[in-house]
């Protein structure tokens, strides 16, 4: 049964889509192989203290707290499950940018500067300001990438890396620029039913995403905790429910 499925989808790239001659083609291809290592070893970074941050159903938000020179960094770490959605489904829509203010509640503006092969784009984002902090802006290359499972009796990862670049056309000017590093990976478990073809009943979806973000200039440690505490469970809840509501009438997507 998941050998025919293996069959008919179609094989991916084994990198990025882009020239290896471009200045980014070796960090995109080290940035996202570190997230793939990190969720091989079971998101264990050797160290085991993480701080649950907001549970809720099949979501656990994490996060571990860390601050340097007075600027709240600390990384973030959450894993759902959500039946009726593939892996393909949830990296898709959360890379696709003609979408991303349809679920972002943070962003008050997104758009693309530049794209640097099919499968990845640089963007301008101006993210909403949170009192009494100033005003920040982001700009990241997204890249997607469809890993192939070696063993075949295991699924398939699909994965979205955001990582802060600098762009020419958009220098640091109105807006305090913010450092990121945030991956959105995922695995799709296949029922097969005992006849028929499969719907959205028999595909289940596990969700592993972090976040590790430089608010780049001072933003008080308690606001900062407290929108974080807030809006990662929120978004979460908010993307997820978003692509189910938007593939719920489509093909599935494998
Ligand atoms: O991952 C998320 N969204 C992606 C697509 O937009 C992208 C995120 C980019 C923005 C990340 C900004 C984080 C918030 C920074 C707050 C700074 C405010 C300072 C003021 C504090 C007093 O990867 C979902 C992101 C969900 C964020 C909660």
């Amino acid at each position: 049964e998941r050998k025919h499925i293996a069959a008919v989808k179609p094989q991916p790239p084994p990198a990025i889509l882009l020239s290896p001659n471009h200045s980014l083609y070796n960090e995109i291809n080290q940035i996202t192989a570190e997230h793939l290592k990190f969720l091989e070893d079971k998101n264990d970074d050797g160290e085991d203290n993480w701080i649950m941050l907001h549970e809720e159903g099949e979501m656990k938000v994490y996060k571990r707290e860390l601050e340097e020179d007075g600027l709240v960094l600390d990384p973030l770490k959450a894993v759902h499950t959500v039946k009726g959605i593939t892996g393909h489904e949830i990296c898709h829509y959360f890379w696709d940018l003609n979408v991303r203010m349809d679920w972002e509640g943070t962003l008050e503006s997104s758009r693309c500067i530049e794209w640097l092969s099919e499968d990845t784009f640089i963007s301008h984002n101006i993210i909403k300001r949170v009192w009494p902090a100033s005003q920040r802006d982001a700009v990241f290359w997204s890249h997607i990438r469809h890993v192939i499972n070696e063993d075949e009796e295991e699924p398939d990862t699909w994965i979205v890396v955001n990582y802060s670049t600098d762009h020419p056309t958009v220098p640091v000017g109105k807006y305090v620029r913010v450092k990121m590093n945030v991956s959105m990976a995922c695995q799709t478990l296949i029922e097969p039913p005992d006849d028929g073809e499969i719907t959205r009943d028999n595909i289940t979806c596990k969700i592993s995403y972090t976040a590790n973000v430089n608010p780049g200039g001072w933003a008080p440690a308690s606001v900062l905790r407290a929108v974080y505490k807030r809006e990662y469970p929120k978004f979460l809840k908010r993307f997820t429910s978003y692509v189910k509501e938007v593939t719920a009438e489509k093909a599935i997507m494998l």
